[in-house]
């Protein structure tokens, strides 16, 4: 029995608002751009077992975006390959183009949040970095995976949807860059890699700002330091990064790497001390004759948790040094940086290690 002509126009109509309205509910959709970098979120193994020993930095973006169709789920999903390289290569040069390209992007109204795919490795720094730098209260979300994807049990996928969500997540503005790892949302300032075979890699001693569990964020606390719009610094404004490097504290100390750097011309030292930022007696004269050639002094610590407390340990107002508060070594290498674009001055530089 032939088809009515109303009936086809009612069956068409049907398809039409359908269509149309799966057209709305997309072009609402918020925009993501996942810029990947490496690492093991793209990394890939021999075998299954093998969720420690693969290469990393070797899925390209659109294969990890396509091996993932519920992010259209979550957001509209496109992808740049920024690098494609483990992250304990990064260097300063990475990371200022990096910035500029999250910092165009978060100009552009188009765009809502943006994810940055990357080693564990160093993510934290650069993490700190886009915190420190990038004038944006979108959602910037920083992601890994501790195993590769080809693994068993692998944690990138999850990783990964749930930074998309978050990214694509209005209340996730405004907290600084973030980073989602096994479940938790983490201060792009506060993280650390803790522990380097577990999935539950990730931590801050000062806690998560929050969970998602599927797609949905669960918010228990916000940043206080400053970070991003309220920042001083702008990676607009920033071309080049001064030289800054680590020397740490142990038994039978000596004075070769403090020196040596001292040589090489570097703009700042931290020095990771023993216990609260120690510094062997051996060592202190070495430190102040870096200061004296204007070089500045960071004192921070190798024990992971806890804070350097000025003038305790040191007389750091004697000697003119600045303390670190409670950023670890390689994060407060990151802040050195970025203060030193603007100011030589140690007092300044004590008082943006109170504040960042
Ligand atoms: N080599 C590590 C890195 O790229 C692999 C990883 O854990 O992502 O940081």
């Amino acid at each position: 029995m032939p088809i009515s002509k109303p009936f086809q126009r009612w069956v068409a109509g049907c398809l039409l608002s359908a269509l149309s309205a799966a057209a709305i509910a997309q072009a609402a959709q918020p925009h993501v751009v996942v810029l990947a970098t490496g690492g093991t979120i793209a990394g890939a193994g021999a075998s299954a077992a093998n969720s420690a020993t693969y290469a990393a930095a070797k899925v390209p973006v659109e294969k990890l975006l396509a091996g993932l169709p519920e992010l259209s789920q979550v957001a509209k999903v496109t992808g740049e390959q920024v690098f494609q390289i483990a992250s304990e290569s990064f260097t300063n040069a990475h990371l200022l183009q990096l910035a500029q390209r999250v910092s165009a992007l978060a100009k552009q109204a188009d765009v809502d949040g943006i994810v940055v795919t990357h080693g564990t490795d160093t993510l934290e720094e650069t993490a700190y970095f886009l915190n420190l730098v990038v004038r944006s209260s979108k959602p910037i979300v920083v992601v890994g995976s501790m195993r590769p994807g080809t693994a068993l049990s692998a944690d990138g996928a999850l990783n990964l949807y749930d930074a998309v969500s978050v990214a694509a997540s209005k209340d996730s503005a405004g907290k600084g860059v973030l980073v989602t790892m096994n479940d938790e949302i983490q201060s792009g300032r506060d993280v650390s890699k803790t522990i380097n075979i577990k999935t539950e890699a990730f931590k801050s001693q000062w806690g998560p700002l929050g969970m998602v569990v599927e797609g949905k964020n669960y918010w228990f606390r916000a940043p206080v330091k400053r970070h991003t719009t309220q920042s001083e610094f702008n990676i607009d404004e920033i071309q080049a990064l001064p030289a800054v490097d680590i020397v740490y504290g142990y038994g039978n100390m000596n004075t070769t790497g403090i020196e040596a750097y001292g040589k090489a011309g570097v703009k700042a030292l931290v020095h990771a001390g023993t216990g609260n930022g120690s510094v062997a007696a051996q060592a202190v004269d070495a430190l102040k004759a870096l200061r004296a050639q204007g070089v500045q002094v960071v004192r921070a610590a190798r024990v992971p948790d806890g804070f350097v407390l000025r003038n305790a340990e040191q007389p750091d107002d004697k000697y003119d040094w600045v303390v670190a508060h409670d950023l670890r070594p390689q994060k407060a290498r990151i802040l050195a940086m970025v203060a030193l674009t603007k100011t030589r001055d140690s007092k300044e530089l004590q008082r943006i290690f109170w504040e960042y």
